[in-house]
């Protein structure tokens, strides 16, 4: 079997472009024009990759955005009054403190103070406590990302066994949490494995839909999965490869030409769940100038 290959880049322009049309029909109602504000700290590259695509992507369906870009010798304090300051701006539909933060910054003050009704990245501690009650809130992009990637392929995970690997707060825990909720496009049985499940192939073989997103370049390998099985590849790692003229390319968690072999269906990394994040969160954006 080859693997029919999901584009999510395809995908995500879809998303994109049904959201510029409701934020026009929201301003032609009388509504403000979604604003995001980015706060992004330090100069780690591929975030800055990252935080560019979202300004893009707001600009693109009609929305406003700034990034606020800080040193990674902010401090705490600083951080959080900047945050504070954005929670009080009523022009601000929508924040997001881009992860990760300097290893001094701590992580869930941060996503502690960011109010709920702009938290539009659904990783504060109110978002995440609401996905896990089963009520809609801001779900993370990453996740919902998946799960919309899945309706718009016609894959229905209901009823189906889905095996997530990897326990992040970003991507794994949320999406478990997603996807077992009894709701239209989830309904599923969900494993949520992690690098230290033991015999990890033997689990992930059980899955029809398996989720790779421990963040370890290339690790799920063809004898991991079963025949027939939907694969989708949140991770994104970048390895040295000779023959590119940066020296470098990215690569998912899975090892995207043995799998496809086996596989029914696949995300490529790049142009698979990536650009899903993004248009997911330019979701969330408008969701949030609606007051949702
Ligand atoms: N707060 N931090 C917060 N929210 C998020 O949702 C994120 N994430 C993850 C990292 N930190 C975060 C992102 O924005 C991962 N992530 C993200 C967003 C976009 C892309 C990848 C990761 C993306 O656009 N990927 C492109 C390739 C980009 C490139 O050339 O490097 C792709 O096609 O996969």
């Amino acid at each position: 079997m080859t693997a029919r290959i999901i584009d999510g880049t395809a995908i995500a322009a879809a998303v994109r472009a049904d959201v510029a049309r409701q934020v026009e029909a929201h301003i032609a109602a009388g509504g403000r024009r979604p604003h995001l504000s980015v706060i992004l700290v330090g100069d780690d590259p591929a975030s800055h990759v990252y935080v560019r695509n979202k300004g893009r992507a707001c600009e693109e369906a009609g929305m406003t955005s700034e990034t606020i870009q800080r040193p990674a010798t902010l401090t705490q304090q600083e951080l959080l009054d900047e945050v504070a300051r954005l929670n009080a701006d009523p022009s601000v539909s929508g924040i997001l403190v881009q992860m990760p933060l300097p290893q001094h910054l701590d992580e869930l003050a941060v996503m502690s103070a960011l109010s709920p009704k702009k938290d539009v990245d659904g990783l504060s501690p109110t978002s995440l406590g609401l996905l896990l009650q089963g009520v809609p809130a801001f779900a993370p992009a990453t996740p919902s990302g998946v799960l919309e990637m899945l309706r718009r392929e016609g894959i229905d995970p209901e009823g189906q066994r889905v095996v997530i690997v990897g326990r992040s707060v970003l991507v794994g825990r949320p999406l478990a949490m997603l996807l077992a909720n009894k709701a239209p496009g989830a309904n599923a049985t969900v494993t949520l494995a992690h690098t230290g499940t033991r015999d990890l192939g033997a689990v992930t073989r059980e899955a029809d839909i398996l989720v790779a997103a421990m963040g370890r370049p290339r690790a799920i390998t063809a004898d991991m999965v079963k025949p027939g099985a939907v694969v989708i590849d949140v991770g994104i790692n970048q390895i040295d490869d000779a023959s590119r003229k940066s020296g470098k390319r990215l690569v998912g968690d899975v090892d995207f030409e043995g799998v496809s072999a086996v596989a029914s269906a696949i995300t490529p990394v790049p142009g698979g769940v990536g650009p899903m994040t993004i248009a997911m969160l330019i979701v969330n954006t408008l969701a949030a100038a609606k007051g949702l």
